[in-house]
């Protein structure tokens, strides 16, 4: 037996939305348990099988401990410092001869779990000065940006379903019980679901797959992928056809509501209803249910944000809860506070637009500073000034979660150089020619920047490294790359990039005659803050300064990092409140509800529908609770027993191709062709099959063992990188037309 003593330490899980507390007790430098943590205040005490895994990914040894180098085509283990003079010696001529543009930078999504993917990346996009900027937002929510953009000014402004309060919810496209919820951040997701039914009220799905969601819900409806637009259109022409408008408190609040009259006027629900494959009476009696409900609310996710009408969705589902009074009230749709935000100004600002500047190749608009990555290897493949000739990505893997991804590899492959930033040698970071690996997800401090102001409470925790790091943090190898990318070299001092960001900071602060701190000295401010590292003194200048926050008087008993970390299950600041007018940033500071080019996608959506309804099978995906995108395979746990990489179809559509269960089948989409095997259920609409994303693991180059052995097929050598949402440049990952037959003998 050890001797050791153990230790116990509590820690919100960083894997997904849903920002679960852990209790992990620790012995040495080992994890032996981890369970829920039943006292964190906001998931008390709830888990899913990955918050488990967590240990197993610090522990991975196949997790990179050092820097890789490329030399004569094979990785070898170098210093850091030999890895940042490769990079400096490299990277830098590329930008000198070829001008900034030609360095693209990828960030991945778990950027937003991570102090130093959501503050120090910034630094290292502005040394790059690069336009060609893409990330995982154009495969996920950018739609959800846009459309909050339009209607609210600012993009950052997103309401969540108050899933505590509500007694109808209506769900789209979204799967909680496998993904525990995503722009709606909510630990214990299955928990709230259900304690909804327990006080009376009703949950309806719309999911063209059967899924463990739409099993809990009251009622499921199978809705054509690609189709919700027209399905959440045609209610709000109900709501107006039937007088059934109710604007509750936001009567003084909204432009344009005889606009939008007059939009939804062709969108009878008898005229989608054989588009969606949902009938007009079924349309009509939601749109009535909706408006009925005391408290009641409409929800959206990946499955009608990742189509071609993906914006316009997204507006849809925000104009039903301002249409009937549920925007802003308890159990409706509700902006959260986060404690890190800026303490609130007043009402109104300059809005949003897109379209600054544009891409290269296919003229794409720039939004939130960022293009399309499903036009990234255009830009690698297409000679000229501007032609893409290096990458950088941070946290991402590309060749595995964006549309078109064969081309993609090929593209990256004929780069003249390429960094990453990233725990694992995986499909994509085996082409990088220097792989700069952070330290694990236990050895760093964390704070959820993103995920406060998405929650479904008001709430701060903050969790303290568990482990030593062993090597330098995130933020000091961004800060790093920032110098080095800027031409300081590669010994220059990662601290630099720290003072310049605190000193921006609080410039800010100091500046603003709202402010509490106004007036005071920069420097007597950062004196408060030193000591810590640079992700944490940002933090605790943000939490400060923030809307529950002392304001830098230490007599007062408000928010600081020092009082957060005496909290180690963190600290509730309740349930959401009333946050219209002052969250809104339009110039009119109203809610413009025909804002951004809204209008021109209902006439595309128009047009669509007039056109003849295309034949074929349409592919969807899916995620499983053992999943996390595409890194997490390399954890035994998560990926033993059957192989969940299947394409499930419905028995029909398998008997018409005469495909048996567990037989191969060959699936072909405009770009691309793969083999996998056939789950036939019943679960699955006629007309639709479904294979999850993240797979294709154990190719050449790469060092993920366990990943290797059930290695599955990449579905992005199906999807498609051309059409994509106007006005987001959101990539259309469902809803996919793709042949599927059996595959012909070698
Ligand atoms: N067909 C299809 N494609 C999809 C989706 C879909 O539903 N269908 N979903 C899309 C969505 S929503 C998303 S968010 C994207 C996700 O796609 P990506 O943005 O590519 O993110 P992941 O697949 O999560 O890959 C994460 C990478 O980060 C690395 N990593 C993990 N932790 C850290 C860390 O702490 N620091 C650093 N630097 N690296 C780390 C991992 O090794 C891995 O290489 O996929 C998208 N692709
Ligand atoms: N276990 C696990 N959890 C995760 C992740 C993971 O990979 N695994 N990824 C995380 C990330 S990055 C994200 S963004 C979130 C996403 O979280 P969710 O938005 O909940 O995403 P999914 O689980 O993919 O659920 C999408 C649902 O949309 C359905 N769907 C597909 N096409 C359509 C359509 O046209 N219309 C309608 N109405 N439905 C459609 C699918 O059948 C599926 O049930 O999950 C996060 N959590
Ligand atoms: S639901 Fe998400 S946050 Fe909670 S334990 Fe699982 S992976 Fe972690
Ligand atoms: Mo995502």
């Amino acid at each position: 037996m050890s001797t050791e003593t153990t230790r116990k330490v509590f820690r919100t899980c960083s894997l997904c939305e849903a920002t679960c507390g852990l209790e992990l007790e620790i012995q040495g430098d080992r994890v032996i348990k981890v369970r829920g943590d039943a006292e964190d205040v906001f998931s008390g005490g709830y888990i899913c099988p990955k918050g488990t895994a967590i240990a197993r990914v610090h522990e991975d040894p196949d997790r990179l401990r050092s820097p890789l180098i490329k030399r004569n085509g094979k990785h070898v283990e170098a210093s850091w410092d030999e890895a940042f003079a490769e990079i400096e010696k490299r990277l830098l001529p590329i930008m000198e001869n070829n001008g900034r543009d030609s360095v693209a930078a990828y960030l991945g999504n778990p950027n937003v779990h991570n102090m130093a993917g959501a503050l120090y990346v910034r630094p290292v996009l502005k040394a790059l000065g690069t336009r060609n900027i893409y990330s995982a937002s154009t495969v996920d929510q950018i739609p959800r940006h846009v459309s909050s953009g339009a209607l609210f000014g600012s993009p950052g402004a997103i309401p969540v379903p108050d899933l505590d309060r509500t007694d109808f919810l209506l769900m789209l496209g979204a799967n909680p019980l496998e993904s525990n919820g995503s722009l709606c951040t909510a630990p214990d997701f299955p928990g709230r679901l259900k304690a909804i039914q327990k006080r009376g009220g009703r949950i309806v799905v719309v999911d063209p797959r059967r899924t463990r969601t739409t099993r809990l819900a009251d009622e499921h409806l199978f809705v054509r992928p690609g189709s919700d637009s027209l399905l959440l259109v045609a209610m709000i022409h109900t709501l107006f056809e039937e007088d059934l408008i109710d604007l509750g408190g936001m009567g003084d609040h909204v432009n344009g509501l005889d606009a939008v009259r007059v939009a939804v006027q062709p969108f009878t629900p008898e005229r989608v209803a054989e588009r969606c494959g949902v009938g007009a009476k079924t349309l009509r009696r939601l749109a009535r249910e909706l408006a009925a409900a005391e408290r009641g609310v409409v929800y959206g996710r990946m499955g009608i944000h990742t189509v071609s009408f993906g914006t316009l969705a997204s507006w849809a589902t925000d104009l039903l809860n301002i249409l009937t009074g549920n925007l802003d009230r308890p159990g409706g749709s509700m902006f959260p506070k986060a404690a890190g935000s800026r303490a609130q100004k007043r009402a109104g600002g300059r809005g949003f637009s897109t379209g600054r500047w544009k891409s290269r190749v296919r003229e794409l608009p720039e939004v939130m500073g960022e293009f399309p990555v499903a036009t990234l290897a255009d830009e690698m493949e297409t000679a000229g000034e501007g032609q893409v000739r290096a990458l950088v990505t941070i946290g991402g893997n590309p060749a595995l979660s964006t549309p078109d991804s064969e081309r993609l590899e090929k593209a990256i492959e004929n780069l003249d150089f390429m960094v990453s930033v990233d725990i694992y040698c995986n499909e994509t970071t085996r082409h990088a020619d220097v792989i700069l690996p952070p330290p694990s997800l236990l050895e760093r401090g964390h704070y959820d920047l993103s995920f406060a102001s998405l929650a479904v409470r008001n709430v701060a925790n903050y969790s303290p490294p568990v482990f030593e790091a062993q090597g330098p943090s995130e933020a000091v190898i961004l800060a790093r790359l920032a110098l080095v990318a800027s031409g300081q070299g590669a010994d220059a001092h990662p601290e630099e990039i720290d003072d310049m960001m605190q000193r921006g900071l609080v410039e800010g602060h100091v500046s603003n005659p709202e402010s509490p701190i106004h007036g005071s000295g920069v420097d007597e401010i950062l004196a408060r803050v030193s000591g810590r590292p640079g992700p944490e003194a940002l933090l605790d200048i943000m939490l400060r300064m923030g809307p529950y926050g002392d304001g830098f008087d230490d007599s007062a008993e408000g928010l600081s990092l020092d009082r957060l970390e005496t909290r180690p299950h963190g600290i509730d600041f309740g349930p959401l409140k009333p946050r219209i007018p002052e969250i809104l940033s339009t110039p009119s500071a109203r809610i413009e509800l025909v804002g951004g080019d809204i209008l021109t996608e209902l006439d595309r959506l128009d047009r669509v529908l007039t056109e003849p309804q295309p034949e074929g099978l349409l592919l969807i995906g899916r995620r499983h609770l053992r999943s996390n995108n595409s890194w997490m395979h390399n954890v035994e746990s998560l990926v033993k027993g059957r192989s969940r990489c299947t394409l499930q179809m419905h028995p029909d559509d398998a008997q018409e191709r005469e495909l048996a269960n567990g037989s191969l089948a060959a699936i072909a989409s405009r770009v691309g062709r793969i083999v996998a095997p056939v789950e036939i259920s019943d679960d699955l609409m006629p007309g639709v099959v479904s294979l999850p994303h993240g797979w294709g693991h154990g190719q050449p180059g790469s060092r993920l063992s366990v990943a290797a052995a059930h290695p599955g097929v990449n579905s992005n050598r199906l999807t498609d990188g051309r059409p994509l949402d106007p006005l987001s440049g959101n990539a259309v990952l469902n809803a996919i037309p793709v042949e599927v037959s059996a595959p012909e003998p070698d």
